[in-house]
């Protein structure tokens, strides 16, 4: 089997140290990272996003694939900045302000980074007025927002006129998800884009970037 196809089954199998070592031997073999990142990684990761939107596979095995992901990517990061591969865009997530769940939004950053995209990630209880900052001071192309409480998902509302009063609402996407979200309450508060899971996540972020 071809190397880079190896690197793609172990990452879907979570098999983070099989994953290192096959990523420095195709590092050792001279191959570019960029293409260890995009045939290797990226693609197992594809994979597993597509899986998971289908139910066929579930929260652990997305973990242990992310968690092999970045043991790989570890390896690539100085190579890819030494050969001036920039991230396909930036964006920054969070869970919104007294919202502590981050399981969803973990996995969105999985995905997001899968996609090649640079993810600053703001953590939990985040406010409106961190995420237009962080935005204006990165120069995001997106800002994610994730809630699980139908008592804060009215942050994402905040976030909107926020970036509104900024002056950066042109400049930047915003996305919605988590359990209690919806397309409806996505037009409702005029963000840019609702996705029911992580993976669809990625791929709508992905062509916002392009
Ligand atoms: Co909480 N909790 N919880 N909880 N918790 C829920 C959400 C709840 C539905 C349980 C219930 O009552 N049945 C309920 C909310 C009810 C409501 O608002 N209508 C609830 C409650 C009430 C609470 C507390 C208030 C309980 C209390 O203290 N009385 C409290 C709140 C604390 C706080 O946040 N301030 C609380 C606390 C907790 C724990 C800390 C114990 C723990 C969180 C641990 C953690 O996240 N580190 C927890 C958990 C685990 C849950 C449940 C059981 C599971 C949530 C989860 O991680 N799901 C949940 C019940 C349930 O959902 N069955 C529940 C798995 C995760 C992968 O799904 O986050 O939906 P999810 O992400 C999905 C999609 O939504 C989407 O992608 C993911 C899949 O691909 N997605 C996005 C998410 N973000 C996205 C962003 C995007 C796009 C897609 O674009 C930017």
């Amino acid at each position: 089997m071809e190397l880079y196809e190896q690197i793609s089954e172990k990452l879907q199998k979570g098999k983070a140290k099989d994953v290192k070592a096959l990523v420095q031997q195709a590092i050792d073999a001279g191959l570019p990272a960029q293409e260890i990142l995009e045939k290797g990684l990226m693609s197992g990761m594809n994979v597993i996003g597509e899986k998971f939107k289908k139910n066929e596979v579930f929260v652990p095995e997305v973990l242990v694939a992310a968690r092999a992901m970045n043991m790989g990517t570890v390896l690539l990061k100085p190579l890819l900045a030494a050969e001036g591969v920039k991230a396909n865009g930036r964006v920054c997530i969070g869970t919104v302000q007294g919202d502590l769940h981050d399981i969803g939004k973990n996995l969105v950053k999985m995905m997001l980074e899968g996609k090649g995209l640079e993810v600053i990630d703001l953590g939990t209880d985040v406010s409106a007025e961190t995420f237009v900052k962080t935005a204006q001071e990165q120069q995001c192309q997106i800002i994610c927002c994730s809630a699980l409480l139908t008592t804060t998902m009215g942050v994402m509302a905040d976030v909107v006129k926020a970036a509104e009063a900024a002056g950066i609402r042109d400049q930047v996407k915003i996305m919605i998800g988590g359990a209690p979200i919806s397309e409806a309450y996505c037009q409702q508060i005029g963000a840019d884009a609702y996705t029911p899971d992580a993976a669809s996540a990625a791929e709508v972020a992905v062509n916002f970037c392009a």
